[in-house]
């Protein structure tokens, strides 16, 4: 059972992601399930086969504690730990290849408390993978494709485990601008060359220095372009996540 993790900042499409890939595996004939860890989903594009929801009700945490929504998201954050186990019994009765997680719509709910950490550790970081997912909006300037670059190092560095980089909605980006970013990701020259090419500002002299950092860290990788509207690209996340872990062999299909 591989758990494949889709992070990204709020409205960066992991919620679309889950349903689209979880719908894809599941056409090719694989077995997938779908796990919704966020409380505050509203309008899932998918059905999960296990729900947060189920444990957590952000309604009765604002009323129990008399807090707003973003106070009951943080406690809600915090008290994911205390149904793991229970979770984890439900995960583990699927007979499935995948289990695909959607997490909080607060991408710093799940990365930084240490409930998101402790739930990848209990369900088993060994076959865990996370899919990073930027947002095309952002990308598009050298200055915020950075900011997601360092973001996505942060995740790696809390996390540990295998990563996969995903641009999506990959469909509103012109072919242009979709190269420009995926060469960006491997060819870290090009970037700095863009952040050259803007009026020189403290920002742009910012991104240098953490782009040399990165550099050093040889944090340039491949980004895999999705779009979860017309289903292209998730054949490439499959493929990745298995090269992970099984040396790229197919699955068995159904
Ligand atoms: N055009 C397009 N829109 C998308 C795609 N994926 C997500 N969206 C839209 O982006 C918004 C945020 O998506 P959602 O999956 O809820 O993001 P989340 O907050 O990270 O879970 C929604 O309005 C989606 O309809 C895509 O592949 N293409
Ligand atoms: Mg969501």
């Amino acid at each position: 059972m591989i758990n494949l993790y889709f992070i990204g900042s709020a409205g960066s499409g992991k919620s679309s992601l889950t349903g689209a890939f979880a719908g894809w595996m599941q056409n090719q004939g694989y077995n997938a399930i779908t796990v919704n860890l966020d409380p505050g989903i509203e309008n899932a594009p998918y059905v999960p086969d296990v729900d947060i929801r189920d444990w957590i009700k952000l309604r009765d945490i604002m009323q129990e504690h008399g807090v707003g929504p973003n106070g009951a998201q943080i406690i809600a954050a915090d008290m994911l730990a205390l149904n793991i186990n229970e979770m984890k019994e439900i995960i583990e009765s699927y007979e499935t290849e995948y289990v695909i997680f959607d997490t909080p719509g607060q991408m710093e709910l799940f990365v930084l408390r240490q409930s998101g950490k402790y739930l990848i550790d209990e369900l088993g970081a060994d076959k865990s993978i996370i899919g990073f997912l930027y947002d095309p909006v952002i990308s598009k300037t050298p200055a915020g494709f950075i900011s997601l670059m360092l973001q996505a190092a942060s995740v790696q560095v809390r996390f540990n485990i295998p990563f996969l980089g995903v641009l999506t909605k990959s469909d509103l980006l012109p072919d242009e601008e979709r190269e420009k970013i995926l060469n960006w990701s491997t060819d870290l020259m090009a970037l700095e060359d863009a952040i050259h090419d803007e009026r020189p500002t403290f920002s742009s002299q910012l991104s240098i220095g953490f782009l040399s950092a990165l550099k050093s860290l040889g944090a340039s990788q491949k980004i895999v372009p999705v779009s979860s509207k017309y289903g292209s690209g998730m054949e490439d996340i499959y493929n990745t996540a298995q090269q992970v872990f099984c040396g790229g062999e197919d699955l068995s299909k159904d």
